[in-house]
């Protein structure tokens, strides 16, 4: 899929981004919500290019359901301090990697909101993006006790899976001869 177009019925989650080219980055979140099946919707709205369109999507957020939004921009990223500044849920902010100045401008767009208007920050690019969804997910946990236990279930994977790592690794340093023969 080269562009967003994930629709589940009832979404919690909204992800939003600035442009299809962010999606390269977004889909990351979608994945995985769609992993620990949190029902979301992804969609390109620009704080710039679309502002109306902004507009009437962080003000509906709220009465559609969605319990937690998702914003990824680059450059100067307005689209998630905007979105925050029209709804009361929490809004999680992806700096998306730009070209020239590596996404530093993205995040300092986002980080630097102003007191009042709170958008919670992550990381430049992809791991952003997925720790975007992993704390969307930690949100909506406190009342959804199925998404608590599949996040619960991810981690234990995700150290079993790196432990897994470590041990093969280890396996095959110490299956090399100490000071190989040339
Ligand atoms: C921002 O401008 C978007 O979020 C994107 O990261 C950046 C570049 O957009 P395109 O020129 O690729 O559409 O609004």
């Amino acid at each position: 899929m080269n562009r967003p177009d994930h629709n589940d019925a009832n979404p919690l989650v909204g992800i939003i981004m600035g442009s299809t080219s962010d999606w390269e980055t977004m889909e990351h979140a979608s994945n995985i919500l769609a992993g620990l099946k949190v029902p979301h919707e992804t969609r390109i709205v620009s704080a710039h290019r679309t502002p109306d369109l902004l507009f009437e999507y962080a003000s509906a957020a709220e009465q559609r359901g969605l319990e937690v939004i998702i914003a990824g921009a680059g450059g100067a990223a307005h689209l998630p301090g905007m979105t925050a500044s029209k709804t009361v849920l929490p809004v999680l902010g992806v700096p998306v990697e730009s070209k020239i100045l590596k996404g530093l401008d993205s995040l300092l767009s986002i980080a630097q909101m102003p007191g009042g208007i709170p958008v919670g920050t992550l990381a430049i690019g992809k791991a952003g993006a997925i720790n975007a969804a992993l704390l969307a997910a930690a949100i909506l946990g406190a009342k959804h006790p199925e998404i608590r236990e599949a996040l619960r279930k991810f981690r234990v994977e995700q150290s079993r899976r790196r432990t897994a790592r470590v041990h093969a690794r280890a396996g095959r340093l110490s299956a090399r001869p100490a000071f190989p023969l040339s």
